[in-house]
């Protein structure tokens, strides 16, 4: 853009636009400009400096406390030695599979709490379990237990008041062990000092617990002697006026038996949680959900990013446990790792809301998942294509650039699936209203992508340009959704518009409306504008950025807490959980938009626990450094493990100009993650893959293949994430919960349990250490079949890794499904035949599977699918028996997206049908050491003789510690078709 062109008003926006330099730390509060913070991390230095004088004033009254006739729930009093008058509620809920909810509420406060996280979190009230419930005279215990029968207990202390849950006998989680809780009640500005205890107790009937001496004030050996920012606070030129006065909620939570915490994203860090309190801490700040646009974020830091999970996992060998914070305010966690004792303690101070806690007894990485999922959802099953490559940046100029870059991907032999269009597409910022002088023809263009079964995305921010001339802020004011200044007046914010409005997606009247204008035309009559986008088709798929909200001239680049949403709520109440009800309607309105519907894809830069269920999320804005690149790899397994299944990071990096060396490589990183999308700034060079100099074009095709082939895996890995919620990716500890070595690695990791994958993310590597946890099975380069045997206390290994490899690696034990067939574009893959890879554990077995379905619609809810059980056991004495089973579940199971198949599915389906001819075309079996003398398949009675080739390998079997080239065995074109039942036998 020519600076002459630039009107005065978009000057003055350039110049709150952050530049090109390093994240502006000051734009954003450490925990010492945040007054609640502040006052969370005083009281736990307090707590500290007072050692074992220190109790906490709360107390849970034993009058009144009661049980529910079917042990689900308990309902108490909890009082405080300071301000005695003042009353909290706790209830405590038995949840189904262990689990426990804890709330807690201020009663008959001046105000009410947010208690409405819940609501916009979880997929429903969660189902109650039943307890058994003991009281005795200084605890009351309820006794409950797991899916598996594991018992889990739940002890709750009266005085002081303390909770812990316990399990095979050991105490697994603590609340309140170090007496910091503290839910700071309502008070007017102008209230009397608190009364003295000894007062308050002459006046209340109830016991009221001593207090340590006090000191200016009653309530100051806890609270503090002064208000500490209570009733306005300033950062950055922006006061918040703050109507509530104080209300923050500290809790400590304790994990006696871990020695790991992981969780609580989104932070560029690594996946097991580095302390921030001492002894040994790397960072000095605790860690922050804040849903932020943080401008070019530091590679290691707890500073808060785009999203927020208040899910934290605690782990050791001896099991692993969870809890779900939910708050949808700020929060701050303090880690630690404490010298004295096992365990680790934590901090959790968030700015307002009830206490709604979830305790998760796991006690596996496995069983959590299902619990998490449980309460908040599966991820959705995306379409196919969304799994495919997509080519973005800011901005595909034109019509003719988007079919430029089609073309251009075609003559490279480069795979693709989806083209995106940034903010630029959109005329004047006004989203839905395409720039016409270079856009002429969207629908044309769209289909001219189409053409080659190719989709395109176009960028749908929450942003309205506040004009009475764009149809989209006008309809919003008339329906009276958008969000309010603390005055009750429009609020007004600085985005890429210009001056902006925000429309409240609390508010259920913004949601049809929402909906509504992404309803197709029928092709023969326009829609009118405002009734539907008219210049959209069924293959425009939604990208919805700077939902935290960024706010350019925002406190911190994001909304005042002090605006006003739907109810009467405040943003700093559900400020985290803002973008996901963005994502959420802008995937309903592409799901509603077509009859039959199909799957909706939409990326957000902003989430919170259950946005799951609505599309991708990415890392958002990263650096073009190999620092990042390698950060990139613990955020995408911190978020699986927290749910988020569908996630990548910008190949290449968002900001600056990668060396093709840089990448290359970062494609052979992006390949491994489920949502695979290059990206770039407005300012950097173009660097589509096809703009690559020899050898790294090549490198990168192969790259580019190598995600095609694999993606059998990854769809059958989404629909194992839509059930249970196991992520795709998964960290050692996930597959190893035991082994220790394991726990902290994050630079190398499984997809499913098949593959071992270690992205080279270091400039000029040659070579490249993998870890090797079991000895159990083989490990089998995927391009060159070398086999190693590593041991049970780990080995490591060194493997090449020029340019051109990848450390990529066949578990043994596991069989994965392939398609070899360069295509360019994934719905022209959907008849491609298979090739089985057999990777033969030290016991000569394996076991995989694979899912399939139309890719797009939601037929596969009614049985419309194929999901195949491949098994390989020991034969005789050297031969092996491979079969091809149904894998759908006969009976009604749990949770299979929620609806029970065995009633709907039949073998025979109408995309069982579609895809009968689809065979698989080569089996390749590794490690089986001896020469086979037949290979055979049995399909119902006939018995076919098979060709075959094997190779004997060098690999001293059964020797560990060894490498050598495998065995292997191709079973050429084996005539068995991928949806029916078969045998193969190899004698
Ligand atoms: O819409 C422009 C960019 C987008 O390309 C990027 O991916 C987003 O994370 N967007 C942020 C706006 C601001 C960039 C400085």
């Amino acid at each position: 853009m020519k600076l002459s062109l630039i009107p005065l008003a978009l000057l003055s926006l350039f110049s709150l636009i952050p530049t090109t330099a390093a994240v502006k730390s000051h734009d954003f509060k450490t925990c010492a400009q945040s007054g609640f913070c502040r006052r969370g991390r005083a009281l736990a230095s307090r707590a500290a400096q007072a050692g074992a004088d220190w109790d906490s004033p709360y107390s849970l009254l034993q009058e009144g406390l009661e049980v529910d006739s079917a042990g689900s729930t308990l309902r108490g009093r909890v009082q405080r030695s300071l301000y005695p008058h003042i009353k909290f509620s706790l209830q405590v809920d038995v949840l189904k599979d262990g689990l426990f909810r804890v709330r807690m509420d201020e009663v008959d406060g001046l105000k009410k709490r947010y208690d409405e996280a819940a609501k916009w979190s979880l997929v429903g009230e969660p189902e109650l379990g039943s307890a058994k419930w003991e009281k005795g005279h200084k605890q009351v215990m309820a006794v409950s237990s797991t899916k598996d029968g594991e018992k889990v207990e739940l002890q709750i202390e009266y005085s002081p008041l303390r909770i812990s849950m316990w399990q095979g006998g050991k105490e697994t989680i603590t609340l309140n062990g170090r007496g910091l809780l503290h839910m700071e009640h309502f008070r007017l500005k102008e209230d009397p000092p608190a009364p003295t205890v000894e007062a308050a107790a002459e006046g209340d009937e109830q016991t009221v617990l001593e207090a340590p001496a006090p000191a200016e004030r009653p309530s100051a050996w806890f609270e503090g002697a002064d208000e500490d920012g209570y009733w306005s606070e300033s950062f950055g030129g922006h006061t918040d006026s703050k109507p509530k006065g104080p209300e923050s909620l500290s809790l400590d939570i304790t994990f006696p038996r871990a020695q790991h915490v992981y969780g609580i994203p989104e932070h560029a860090a690594p996946l097991s949680l580095p302390t921030t309190q001492p002894p040994d801490n790397r960072y000095s700040e605790p860690y922050r959900l804040y849903n932020l646009d943080v401008f070019e974020y530091l590679a290691d830091s707890p500073m808060a990013l785009y999203g927020s999970i208040p899910l934290m996992h605690a782990h050791s060998k001896d099991g692993t446990v969870g809890v779900l914070f939910l708050t949808g305010a700020e929060t701050w966690i303090d880690v630690a790792r404490p010298e004295k004792g096992e365990g680790m303690s934590t901090h959790w101070v968030t700015e307002s809301g009830i206490l709604d806690l979830f305790l998760l007894p796991g006690p596996s990485p496995n069983a959590l998942f299902k619990q998490y999922t449980a309460l908040t959802g599966p991820s959705a099953l995306p379409q196919l294509f969304a799994l495919g490559y997509h080519q973005s940046r800011w901005n595909y100029i034109s019509s003719k650039d988007v079919l430029d870059v089609q073309r251009r991907f075609d003559d490279a032999l480069m795979p693709l699936d989806v083209t995106w269009l940034d903010v630029e597409y959109a005329n004047q910022k006004q989203y839905f209203v395409w720039d016409k002088s270079n856009f002429p023809d969207p629908r044309a263009m769209i289909d001219g992508v189409a053409e080659a079964k190719r989709k395109m995305v176009a960028i749908v921010d929450p942003h309205l340009k506040k004009t009475p001339g764009y149809f989209v802020y006008k309809q919003a004011q008339e329906r009276d959704v958008l969000i309010k200044k603390s005055n009750g007046q429009e609020y007004e914010g600085w985005c890429w518009p210009g001056a902006s409005a925000y429309a409240d997606f609390f508010h259920p009247d913004s949601w049809t409306w929402w909906r509504g204008l992404f309803r197709l035309g029928d092709g023969k009559e326009e829609v009118k504008e405002g009734e539907g986008w008219n210049d959209s088709t069924k293959d425009l798929f939604i990208w919805n950025d700077m939902n935290e909200p960024s706010v350019f001239n925002g406190p911190e680049i994001t909304m005042p807490k002090d605006n006003i949403h739907h109810g009467g709520w405040e943003h700093r109440d559900v400020h985290n959980i803002n973008g996901m009800l963005f994502q959420k309607q802008t995937s309903l309105a592409l799901t509603e938009r077509e009859t039959p519907a199909k799957r909706p894809f939409v990326l957000s830069r902003s989430f919170y626990p259950g946005s799951q269920k609505y599309g991708a999320i990415w890392t958002g804005d990263n650096d073009g450094t190999w620092e990042h690149m390698k950060v990139g790899l613990p955020m995408m397994l911190t978020l699986g493990v927290t749910g988020m299944s569908f996630t990548g990071a910008d190949v290449g990096g968002f900001f600056r100009n990668p060396s093709p060396e840089m990448l290359t490589r970062w494609y052979q990183v992006g390949i491994f993650a489920t949502f695979f999308r290059g990206h770039a700034h407005i300012d950097t060079k173009r660097r589509e893959p096809y703009l690559l100099e020899e050898p790294y074009k090549s490198v990168v095709r192969d790259a580019l293949q190598l995600r095609y082939a694999m993606l059998p895996v990854w769809y059958t890995l989404m629909h194992e994430a839509s059930i249970s919620g196991t992520p795709p990716i998964r960290p050692h500890y996930v597959l190893f919960p035991k082994e220790e070595q394991g726990f902290a690695i994050d630079d190398q990791f499984y997809i499913g349990d098949a593959m071992l994958v270690k992205p080279v993310t270091d400039e000029g590597a040659t070579e490249t250490t993998v870890y090797l946890p079991e000895d159990q099975v083989y490990y089998y380069s995927y391009d060159e079949y070398t086999m190693y045997r590593g041991s049970a206390s780990g080995t490591h290994i060194t493997v090449a890794s020029p340019l051109d490899k990848i450390p990529l690696f066949y578990r043994g034990g596991h069989i994965v499904p392939l398609r070899l067939r360069p295509r360019r574009s994934t719905p022209l893959m959907a008849h491609d035949p298979f090739t089985l890879v057999v990777a033969l554990s030290t016991k000569r077995t394996a076991e995989g599977e694979l899912y399939l379905d139309d890719g797009e619609s939601f037929a596969f809810q009614e049985g419309d699918l194929v999901w195949r059980e491949f098994k390989a056991s020991k034969a005789g004495k050297k031969g092996l028996k491979i079969t091809s089973q149904d894998k759908v579940p006969k009976h009604p199971t749990e949770a299979v997206y929620g609806v029970d198949l065995s009633g709907k599915y039949q073998q025979q389906n109408a995309y069982a049908k579609d895809i009968e001819g689809v065979r698989v075309e080569r089996i390749v079996v590794l490690g089986l050491s001896a020469a086979p003398t037949n290979v055979h398949a049995v399909l119902g009675d006939e018995r076919v003789e098979l060709q075959f080739k094997w190779t004997k390998g060098s690999h001293a079997e059964g020797r560990k510690n060894q490498e050598g080239a495998a065995s292997v065995l191709i079973i050429k074109d084996p005539g068995v078709s991928i949806t029916k039942d078969w045998e193969i036998v190899v004698e």
